[in-house]
């Protein structure tokens, strides 16, 4: 249509390091109790893992990412600034970052701008999308770590990339879906498959 390509970018899982921030505050947090190591990860809820492992440990899960600098402490993953930096200097190529805040509002969307402003630069501020329902934001690619993207639109626009995370590494999907393995992997290939 616009002779444009829209990309979407998740932020936890794809930008910065949930997995791997949560694990090394949990653990500072609760030396006392059992974790699970990232190699064990299983399913994208955290808190539903933690609460099979111990019922008590939802909730403490939980504590974490609704602490104060939780959301702005992650570190970026490896190449994830550097490809994004490179995809939105690619001629007719809009990236949006594409994010699901948590509900618990006191922290997290403030330093998801943050963590923006910091690692990528004021002028991608510009482009953030905060919104629970992903199926009702248009564009030719989703780049997301979680399997299960479903919403109000039962027909997104999007193809959903699955972008590769200690939980959903040995998940076999029962639909096709094509995955980035880590930023590494060829995503200009993706692109330009995608540019017609
Ligand atoms: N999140 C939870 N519970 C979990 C794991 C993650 O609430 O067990 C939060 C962190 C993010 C959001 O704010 O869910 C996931 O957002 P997306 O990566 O889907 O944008």
């Amino acid at each position: 249509q616009s002779g444009r390509l829209r990309v979407l970018v998740d932020m936890d899982g794809v930008l910065a390091d949930f997995e791997g921030g949560f694990l090394k505050k949990f653990r500072a947090k609760f030396p006392n109790d059992p974790y699970i190591s990232l190699e064990d990860r299983r399913g994208f809820w955290v808190s539903t893992q933690y609460g099979h492992l111990r019922s008590d440990l939802c909730e403490k899960a939980i504590s974490i990412w609704e602490s104060q600098n939780f959301f702005m402490e992650l570190e970026p993953l490896p190449g994830a600034v550097e490809a994004v930096q490179q995809m939105s200097r690619f001629q007719n190529t809009d990236v949006f970052i594409c994010t699901s805040p948590i509900k618990m509002y006191k922290h997290c969307p403030y330093e998801k701008y943050a963590w923006v402003d910091k690692h990528l630069g004021s002028e991608f501020l510009e482009q953030i999308i905060l919104t629970r329902d992903k199926t009702v934001v248009s564009a030719d690619l989703l780049i997301d770590d979680r399997p299960d993207i479903t919403g109000a639109e039962s027909h997104p626009t999007w193809e959903h990339i699955l972008f590769s995370a200690c939980h959903n590494k040995h998940q076999q999907l029962n639909h096709p879906i094509r995955r980035l393995h880590s930023w590494s992997d060829n995503w200009r290939a993706l692109l330009d498959s995608k540019q017609q």
